[in-house]
């Protein structure tokens, strides 16, 4: 089968809820995947930072087949022998307390918005049912009703109501509309520390440290949505420690999989994670051995590699090579580490872009019509990195 006949089977059979760039994925290795007419391509999405790793990284394919040999699956009714050694490897990894294994990013973030109205209930003192969570404009959290009924963004919301009540949105990086936000029935502000599909924006350099204040003065948990800045896709392990903000709650997920399998999490302290009481949530799927073996693999190549120092470093370069390239259309280029977009003007369609980058050897995908994320596997090496610049040049270039 060619391409054009994957596509079409996807469009007969498939829902269309996505409008993916025309190329299919049957192969792939590190940074590199190929097509089934045997084309390469450099990934310069990386699965939305879920392969951080780079693709069918040898250690975690390792981890992942040794486990499939000896047990996958068995539910939270009974113990297994790998969920406690995965779990106290996050907490290590992230230096929080406990942790509480899901499987996808929107339940680890729907898992954080459970336990801060839990706590602010039965520690702050809430009356149930009055919970308030700030967000912020132009977030993205996932795709359920939770997650949506938070977002600005009217393609993922439309008709899809009655949406979820409880939240109060202010708009992005604004910290006095964040404070004027606040009342008592306030539990907790999310966040994405760096907005992936807002377009790769950085705040204000001490942004997240004015919501740590803010949460601290008036008793309020600060969570992080980590889903895709986490596990060193902007150079730090955690995008917040580039403000030493430390949150109360960080939902993660993505590269907590190695690529391989999903994993999601939250990490906290007691004093949050103790409002969950046997019954009070779970997943038939959360903790298995199997995505255990897997994340505890996956957590080792970020370390042993130092995929964190690795992506602040190449992330630089990006950007310095980047902003050189004579393109009369492209506005800027921001990020952190490895995660980077450039804006072109407005009205500019990237998605042409992406088809020239493609036809070139190189995938990436744009966001809001004129951004194109950047965010290549972590394990890309420098001379990659500067081979894929040269792709990236000459097609914006002709732009
Ligand atoms: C899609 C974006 C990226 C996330 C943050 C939670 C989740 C995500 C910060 C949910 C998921 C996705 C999912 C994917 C596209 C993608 C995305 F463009 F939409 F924003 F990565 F940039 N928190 N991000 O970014 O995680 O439940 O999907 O595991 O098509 O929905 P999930």
């Amino acid at each position: 089968m060619t391409t054009k006949d994957f596509i079409e089977l996807d469009e007969k059979y498939g829902a269309h809820n996505y409008h993916p760039l025309p190329v299919v994925i049957s192969w792939a290795q590190g940074v590199k995947v190929k097509d089934p007419e045997g084309k390469e391509y450099f990934d310069f999405l990386s699965a939305y930072s879920a392969v951080n790793q780079g693709h069918r990284h040898p250690k975690i394919v390792k981890a992942l087949v040794d486990q499939a040999q000896v047990c996958t699956l068995t539910s939270r009714a009974f113990h297994n022998d790998r969920m406690g050694g995965f779990l106290k490897r996050l907490c290590e990894y992230t230096g929080y307390e406990m942790a509480l294994p899901m499987n996808t990013g929107a339940e680890a973030v729907e898992t954080a918005i459970k336990a801060a109205r839990r706590w602010g209930v039965e520690v702050k003192g809430v009356e149930n049912g009055k919970q308030e969570i700030i967000c912020v404009a132009e977030n993205f959290h996932g795709r359920t009703l939770g997650a949506i009924s938070m977002s600005s963004d009217p393609e993922s919301t439309v008709n899809y109501g009655p949406y979820v009540p409880g939240f109060v949105r202010v708009p992005y990086a604004d910290i006095d509309a964040m404070a004027k936000a606040v009342t008592k029935n306030t539990v907790a502000i999310l966040v994405e520390p760096i907005q992936g599909e807002a377009g790769v924006c950085v705040p204000y350099d001490g942004y997240l440290r004015d919501i740590r204040a803010l949460c601290d003065k008036h008793n309020i948990l600060f969570i992080a949505d980590e889903v895709q800045t986490g596990f060193c896709r902007t150079g730090k392990r955690f995008a917040w420690q580039h403000e030493g903000a430390r949150p109360d709650v960080m939902c993660l997920g993505k590269a907590l999989g190695g690529g391989i399998m999903p994993v999601s999490a939250i990490v906290a302290d007691h004093k949050v994670m103790d409002v969950f009481t046997p019954g009070t949530h779970g997943s038939t799927f959360g903790g298995n051995p199997l995505a255990s073996a897997v994340a505890i693999a996956a957590m080792d190549v970020l370390e042993d590699e130092k995929l964190d120092e690795h992506a602040e470093k190449l992330g630089k370069i990006f950007r310095d090579e980047v902003a050189k390239i004579p393109c009369k259309n492209m506005v800027k280029v921001r990020g952190k580490g490895l995660l980077n977009a450039v804006l072109f003007k407005d009205g500019f369609e990237a998605w042409n872009v992406c088809l020239a980058l493609r036809d070139a050897g190189l995938l990436a995908k744009q966001t809001h019509g004129n951004i194109i994320r950047f965010a290549p596997p972590l394990v890309i090496t420098e001379a990659e990195l500067r081979q894929a610049i040269g792709i990236i040049s000459k097609v914006l270039s002709a732009y």
